[in-house]
């Protein structure tokens, strides 16, 4: 074949040329990547192998994913017998077991009467799907003028149009024009609240933004407010203490659902089954993805609570007629779903949440012993999840995280760059010793810094 691109052979991984050129990587810098690959090639426990043979910590459990750690027998068999006693069922007209099997375990575990579970492939599909029901079921109602969707600056809902119109990292909006009617609360990143320790004390009232938004667009103009309850991507953001209370309340006021994008923050990354149980606000629709297959098969769901379940079946029409158009090729995947099973079942046998809950005061007090190094400006934590925000190079706030993850690469440490910050999300199981060992990492890729 007559390539246009110089072939590039991957070391150690096949014996075959391959072209690597061909593969034009997702939020990734392609053309650094290229010029000194990282390959990744076996993963066991907390540990990744690369192609040269070294063993690597997961210092972010895949990306948010993996929180059981990798290579887990009890999801393998579960997807290997899946796979050979139905791989595939249409999802349309028809169902399997699992994805009943489910559906029933999740809203066990779901808070309240948030017990109605719609499947999708991921949380970008997710957060989509939970705006297009926000709207209908508006509109089921007869008012149709309740479209707006009020997201947070900061906010990562993915990559599609309502996600990323709803979302507030101008880097992920900025090259794709047009989306959805949105609007943006301000994030909750105050200085006051710089080297908190967990929830910070200050920004509750930055929920009453809700109200300003409310008096310029009318509440039947506005379908639904939509946060992370804990920011993740830009940098692990908890909640101000009582700020959720206040939205939820305001919400309720001015009839303006509720979502809880809660794609990283469910199954225990938090050290609860759900941000709602653990921060005590309990919304309207949650969604759902990553950890519920522990990152073995693609996943989603979209949580919602009765009601706005029985207006679609109510106001549908006729009983033949169907009451959501929507659904993916892959909704409810019958391999997916026994990945999902086999992973609630281990969080369960495990205790793997008492384990992210008993993790989290040490993992606490090793991150924030990172404060006073040069360009450390501030650090956040909750539960398993930390972020390190480091201060900018002139022009390039991107440029020193993305030196920082690179070195710690080199040091047997995978952490996440991302924007201005360092994100970490240990697996549920990680040792104390293991906490301290990517902590100095951490802290020789700062020093390391020109
Ligand atoms: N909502 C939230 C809150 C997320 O964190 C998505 C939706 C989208 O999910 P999918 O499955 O479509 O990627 C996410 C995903 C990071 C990082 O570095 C975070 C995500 C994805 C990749 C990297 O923090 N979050
Ligand atoms: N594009 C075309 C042409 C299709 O036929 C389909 C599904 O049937 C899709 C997109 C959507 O794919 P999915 O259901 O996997 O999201």
């Amino acid at each position: 074949m007559n390539l246009p691109f110089k072939s590039k052979k991957i070391p150690n991984i096949h014996t075959k040329v391959v072209d690597l050129d061909a593969y034009w990587m997702p939020f990734t810098s392609n053309r650094l990547f290229k010029k000194e690959p990282r390959i990744i090639t076996q993963a066991q426990g907390r540990y990744y192998t690369d192609s040269d043979g070294r063993k690597i910590f997961d210092g972010l459990s895949g990306l948010w994913t993996c929180g059981a750690g990798h290579c887990r027998r009890e999801i393998s068999e579960a997807v290997s017998q899946q796979i050979r006693t139905l791989d595939y069922s249409p999802s349309f007209n028809f169902s399997h077991p699992k994805v009943i099997e489910l559906a029933s375990r999740i809203t066990e575990l779901s808070p309240n009467d948030l017990n109605r579970v719609f499947f999708t492939n991921s949380g970008s599909e997710s957060a989509d799907t939970a705006i297009k029901i926000a709207r209908a079921y508006w509109r089921q109602q007869g008012l149709s003028s309740k479209t707006k969707i009020i997201g947070r600056s900061k906010g990562y809902h993915g990559v599609n149009y309502g996600g990323i119109s709803a979302g507030g990292i101008g880097a992920n909006r900025a090259l794709f024009g047009d989306g959805i009617d949105t609007d943006h609360l301000p994030h909750t990143l105050l200085p006051k609240n710089n080297f908190s320790h967990g929830l910070p004390e200050n920004g509750k009232h930055l929920a009453d933004n809700l109200l300003e938004m409310i008096a310029l667009h009318d509440a039947s103009n506005i379908a639904a407010v939509i946060v992370e309850p804990m920011a993740g991507s830009a940098g692990v953001i908890p909640p101000p203490k009582g700020y959720l209370q206040r939205l939820k309340h305001i919400c309720d006021q001015h009839n303006i659902l509720l979502i809880f994008d809660e794609v990283i923050t469910a199954f225990g990354r938090i050290g609860s089954y759900f941000a709602a149980e653990e921060f005590g606000v309990v919304p309207d629709i949650i969604t759902i993805a990553k950890q519920i297959t522990n990152g073995t098969q693609p996943l989603g769901g979209v949580i919602v609570k009765e009601q706005i379940y029985q207006c679609f079946m109510k106001n549908a029409g006729p009983e033949h007629r169907i009451e959501l158009p929507h659904g993916y090729t892959y909704s409810g995947h019958p391999v997916a779903c026994a990945a999902a099973l086999a992973t609630l079942d281990i969080l369960e046998n495990d205790a793997l949440l008492e384990c992210s809950r008993n993790l989290a005061p040490i993992f606490e007090k090793a991150l924030h012993s990172l404060k006073g190094l040069p360009y450390v400006t501030d650090i956040r934590n909750y539960g398993l999840a930390g972020g390190i925000t480091i201060a900018s190079a002139p022009g390039e706030p991107t440029l020193r995280p993305y030196q920082i993850a690179m070195s710690c690469w080199k040091k047997g440490f995978y952490v996440r760059n991302g924007g201005d910050t360092i994100q970490l999300g240990l697996p549920f199981t990680t040792t104390k010793d293991e906490v301290d060992l990517l902590i100095n990492a951490i802290a020789d890729s700062i020093r390391e810094l020109t």
